[in-house]
């Protein structure tokens, strides 16, 4: 198993309603390692580009408009897993879908205000990353209670 890195977003619904602090807490409870995080104000280029594969949808000028509608919150999470993990803790594009427990089960209800965005391959995870932050943003530590964590 390899440490993987992951890009988790809070969106601009999520800043709105004052959920900043609940969705980074489950990241940081479950045990992973918080390396990037920035409130931030979108440009429309760069919220084209990370969602570029989902250019050719009916729905991408709303979800551009959507992403830049208000501050974001920029996250970088490391961990052996935490690709896959991160996705599992987010709950399913459709909130409605999304089991409880999950951060879109128990606190969103539409898939266009689904509060949280979560990379999907560790590939991708390295693109986000590397898109979302310059490279002085990212801090490279070792938290102290690692070993309570990891053998
Ligand atoms: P996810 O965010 O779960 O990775 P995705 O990558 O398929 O989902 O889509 C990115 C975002 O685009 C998603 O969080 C919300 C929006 N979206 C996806 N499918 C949609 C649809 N059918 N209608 C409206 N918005 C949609
Ligand atoms: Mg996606």
């Amino acid at each position: 198993l390899e440490v993987e890195e992951t890009y988790i977003m809070v969106k601009p619904d999520g800043v709105q309603r004052g959920l900043v602090g609940e969705i980074i807490s489950r990241f940081e409870k479950k045990g992973f390692k918080l390396t990037g995080l920035k409130l931030f104000e979108c440009p429309k280029e760069l919220a084209q580009e990370h969602y570029k594969d989902l250019q050719s949808k009916p729905f991408f000028p709303k979800l551009i408009e959507y992403i830049t509608s208000g501050p974001v919150v920029c996250m970088a999470w490391e961990g052996v897993g935490v690709v896959a993990s991160a996705r599992k803790l987010i709950g399913s594009t459709n909130p409605l879908q999304a089991e409880p427990g999950t951060i879109r089960g128990d606190l969103a209800v539409q898939t266009g205000r689904n509060i949280v965005h979560g990379s999907d391959s560790p590939e991708n995870g390295k693109r986000e990353v590397a898109l979302w932050f310059k490279e002085g943003e990212l801090c490279q530590w070792t938290p102290s209670l690692e070993p309570w964590l990891v053998e």
